[in-house]
């Protein structure tokens, strides 16, 4: 009779295990062809040929670029080369991408930078906050920005129990920020798992000296996350379930759901067009392409835009697309003034016009 309960019981489990499976399979491998789209006069941006997972623009049109993620599960062509973050000038006419130095005891060896988020102070003293995967942990690390040496002093590393499988970070104050955390477990299998089973349950927390908490939750897998432009607004990307979430900030951090916004692709890192508050989303649309690395038949790219974000009836239109004979992977999008610069997790970054 024991034996029997034991058999039946592993029968439903396997059944469940099998059904979810399939499931997954559908989720991820419903690969899309993409018509391609391309704005005008785009080029490949050198120095950037392994990964610009994550971009963010200052209003002066400088930005930083993070550069080198590994991350399990994903490809990397530089295994052996420490992450790095470069620095473009978006007003010149030929911008570059320039790594930048990093002083004040920094370990460079380890660093693996993921999303990252740029603070200004009152005294116009710009900070770059960067997830940091040193060793496979999860940290947030807090640089000063010296724009005349074109540099980064190291200040600290943020530590703490809840600050794990971070992705990306959106700093609202001195040490204030909001993350989204994109797995609940830590162990690549139980993530596989994780995602196999389709279980929601990551969150975005809310950091502060003061006060560390969970302000949402129930992502499949929180991703990319930013603000709208009078910082009212929460934009959460949850990549498994395919949508972004808007969500109203309170006073005291906590947010509160507005709607969901089903796009139909893995959507990675957003950022905000500062002219028009516009979101701009990079997606994944063949995720299986993207963890069955194949250069033969590889991953592409889409970015898209959604427009009148809190209007009734927001609309998406397509910025770019890519069947990844150009670029592989697309992490983010991100635009200046008329540019856009588009990153990958492991691939290129292109710089066009719009
Ligand atoms: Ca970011
Ligand atoms: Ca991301």
């Amino acid at each position: 009779m024991g034996r029997l309960v034991v058999l039946a019981l592993l029968g439903a489990a396997v059944a469940l295990v099998g059904e979810r499976l399939v499931a997954f399979r559908e989720r991820v491998a419903a690969s899309r062809e993409v018509e391609p789209v391309e704005p005008q006069n785009c080029r490949l941006v050198e120095g950037l040929e392994h990964g610009s997972e994550d971009v963010d623009i200052l209003p002066s049109g400088l930005a930083f670029i993070s550069s080198g993620l590994k991350y399990p599960g994903m490809p990397n062509f530089a295994p052996d080369e420490p992450g790095r973050i470069f620095l473009m000038d978006l007003n010149e006419q030929n911008p570059k991408a320039q790594a930048l130095d990093i002083s004040g005891g920094f370990d460079r060896e380890s660093f693996n930078p993921h999303g990252i988020s740029t603070f200004i102070d009152k005294d116009r003293t710009v900070y770059l906050y960067v997830v940091n995967h040193p060793h496979a942990q999860s940290t947030v690390e807090i640089f000063k920005f010296e724009e005349e040496q074109r540099s980064l002093v190291y200040l600290k590393t943020i530590r703490h129990e809840l600050l794990k499988s971070v992705n990306d970070i959106v700093v609202l104050g001195p040490e204030q920020f909001y993350a989204t955390r994109d797995h609940y477990f830590t162990n690549f299998f139980l993530v596989l798992l994780e995602m196999i089973l389709n279980l929601p349950w990551t969150h975005v927390l809310f950091y502060s000296p003061r006060e560390v908490k969970v302000v949402a939750e129930g992502f499949h897998s929180a991703n990319g996350i930013t603000v709208s432009l009078d910082q009212k607004y929460v934009y959460i990307a949850d990549v498994m379930a395919k949508n972004i979430h808007i969500m109203e900030k309170r006073d005291n951090w906590d947010l509160t759901p507005l709607k969901v916004l089903p796009l139909g692709t893995l959507v990675d890192n957003l950022t905000v067009d500062p002219a028009t508050g516009d979101i701009l989303a990079g997606c994944h649309p063949n995720p299986m392409k993207l963890l069955l690395y194949n250069p033969e038949d590889p991953p592409g790219s889409e970015v898209l835009c959604i427009h009148d974000v809190l209007s009734e009836q927001p609309r998406v239109s397509t910025v770019y697309t890519n069947n990844g004979s150009v670029l592989q992977g697309t992490s983010v999008a991100s635009v200046y003034k008329g540019k856009i610069l588009i990153g990958t997790v492991f691939h290129r970054a292109l710089y066009c016009e719009l």
